[in-house]
């Protein structure tokens, strides 16, 4: 059975203003063209890139990970609930992810913008990124039948990106050497956020302060990470999570 990659962009004065990744079988290729240009059709945009590779190896996982909720008063308290299980999981000092969850929260890159792609810290408080202002893009992940998923997390209230979020995190965390992930949205009125660690993606609200544009994610890794292995499998292996 063959899958294709389809990866849409679009920009306005090159700037970017959404983007939509799926993993298909040929027969839905024409459907999902449709799906997503919809997606983007109320913006404004002047340039729209779409790609569709043949994937040669593609990899599947058993299930997402359960997703559970909380509610704090203050994204002080939701953060210091993360901090409190982000230790705990991944034996990193609370200081240390305290200082990089703040970094994330300010604009995590060297001009304070925010960073391109996630951070990479190991359990020694170490940043791995082979560069600091792009970080590492997790990407070729996606529902076996999204319609179908999105409809279960739709009726339960949830949105297209916690859909999204969800497939980025179960890649994640389904690497060996991951330990925890950490995410805020960099969409200034988007304020739930969420840590995910094996097996679970936890969201909190609110993670972050309403109109804050800042947002990202940071990956806590084992010591011994073999950092290129870990670019080529966030970055190259294609997976589809089982629903
Ligand atoms: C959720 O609603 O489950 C949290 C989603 C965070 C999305 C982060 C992003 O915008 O990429």
């Amino acid at each position: 059975m063959s899958y294709f990659s389809i990866k849409m962009r679009a920009s306005l004065e090159n700037k970017h203003i959404s983007g939509a990744e799926r993993v298909v079988k040929k027969e839905k290729i024409q459907d999902v063209l449709k799906d997503i240009y919809e997606k983007i059709s109320h913006k404004q945009f002047d340039n729209i890139n779409i790609k569709i590779e043949l994937i040669k190896d593609i990899f599947f996982i058993d299930k997402p990970l359960e997703i559970k909720d909380y509610k704090f008063d203050s994204p002080i308290e939701a953060n210091n609930f993360a901090i409190e299980i982000l230790s705990k999981e991944t034996g990193i000092k609370k200081e240390c992810i305290e200082k990089l969850i703040n970094l994330i929260h300010t604009g995590a890159s060297e001009n304070k913008d925010n960073m391109r792609g996630a951070m990479i810290v190991n359990q020694n408080c170490e940043r791995l990124e082979k560069d600091r202002n792009r970080g590492v893009r997790t990407t070729n992940v996606d529902f076996s039948d999204r319609e179908k998923f999105k409809e279960f997390l739709y009726k339960k209230g949830y949105t297209e990106r916690t859909l999204d979020a969800l497939a980025i995190a179960t890649k994640n965390l389904n690497y060996p050497d991951i330990l925890a992930e950490y995410c805020i949205s960099d969409e200034p009125d988007y304020i739930t956020g969420y840590i995910a660690i094996k097996n679970q993606y936890i969201r909190i609200t609110p993670l972050k302060k309403l109109g804050n544009p800042k947002g990202g994610r940071i990956y806590f890794v084992k010591n011994n990470t073999d950092i290129e292995d870990l670019y080529d499998y966030l970055q190259n292996k294609t997976f589809l999570i089982k629903v």
